[in-house]
């Protein structure tokens, strides 16, 4: 059995970051471990008075631990961070556990719709570029991808070239594997376009663009592509199953959204997500 950490925050309600990842991964068939960065009583997407409890100190611990009953790990996938030290610490953490064949998978969690969410800023930016650099698949939105280069977010109006070219460079902060999210080139369709920085080789995939916002979607796309890359190791492939099943989440939501407007209702997916 294949086994993947996830690292990032746990918001005890409100359906993201850990508490997608995780059912996500074992519903894959895929051994889900976790090492939780902070502790929020909701996510920052929209409640106010959340609680956040800070567990950086705690990462150096698990990871000595982990170290020393020889753990391996078959993915590293990290999502929403919080602070400066954090990245380090998980840089870090990168170094310890990177072998031959395992995968490193950042999600640059920052912002969407170009802007940040709660508490970021340019230099966490500068910060979180630095982490990708050592990753061997990253998965910005376009907003982080603009905020990873330091240009100006585009929102529409953009063409294929200029996706390629903002892949190409991307690559170039020294990943393998690029996976830009929420490209739009019309307004009936939505999905990713990826770059493989060895083979040179470009990949589209889209989907019906359904209207409206829907919460944490970035976080089920990124935990069923972890897990898809790991059982195998196909990008086009594990791309569409992770397209596929983002749409579904989203399907399922839509006309529940006054009630789920903070996250998607993924639960109802993962039997299908099991038959992908
Ligand atoms: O879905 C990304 C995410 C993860 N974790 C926390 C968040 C967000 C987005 O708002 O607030 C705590």
């Amino acid at each position: 059995m294949k086994r993947i950490v996830s690292i990032q925050d746990i918001s005890c309600f409100g359906k993201c970051s850990l508490t997608v990842a995780l059912p996500i991964i074992s519903a894959m068939g895929i051994e889900a471990c976790c090492i939780p960065t902070a502790v929020l009583s909701t996510h920052t997407g929209g409640f106010t008075g959340y609680t956040y409890r800070d567990l950086t100190s705690d990462i150096p611990n698990i990871a000595a631990h982990w170290n020393s009953i020889n753990l391996n790990l078959d993915a590293v996938y990290t999502g929403y961070l919080g602070s400066f030290e954090q990245i380090k610490i998980v840089s870090d953490f990168f170094d310890t556990f990177k072998t031959d064949d395992n995968l490193l998978i950042v999600d640059p969690v920052m912002g969407d719709k170009g802007k940040f969410y709660a508490g970021f800023n340019e230099a966490f930016a500068l910060e979180m570029k630095n982490l990708c650099k050592k990753a061997d698949v990253i998965l910005p939105n376009l907003t982080e991808a603009a905020l990873l280069l330091g240009e100006e977010y585009v929102e529409s109006g953009y063409d294929e070239e200029f996706i390629k070219n903002m892949l190409i460079r991307l690559s170039e902060i020294g990943s393998k594997i690029v996976v830009l999210t929420g490209v739009s080139f019309n307004d009936y369709s939505q999905g990713v376009m990826s770059y493989n920085s060895k083979t040179g080789e470009f990949f589209s995939y889209f989907s019906d663009n359904i209207p409206g916002y829907f919460h944490s979607t970035g976080d089920v796309f990124s935990s069923t592509l972890a897990g898809a890359l790991v059982k195998e190791p196909n990008m086009s492939k594990a791309i569409k199953i992770a397209v596929d099943f983002t749409v579904d989440c989203i399907k399922h939501t839509v006309g529940h959204e006054k009630e789920h407007w903070y996250g998607v209702r993924f639960e109802e997916c993962l039997p299908s997500l099991m038959n992908m």
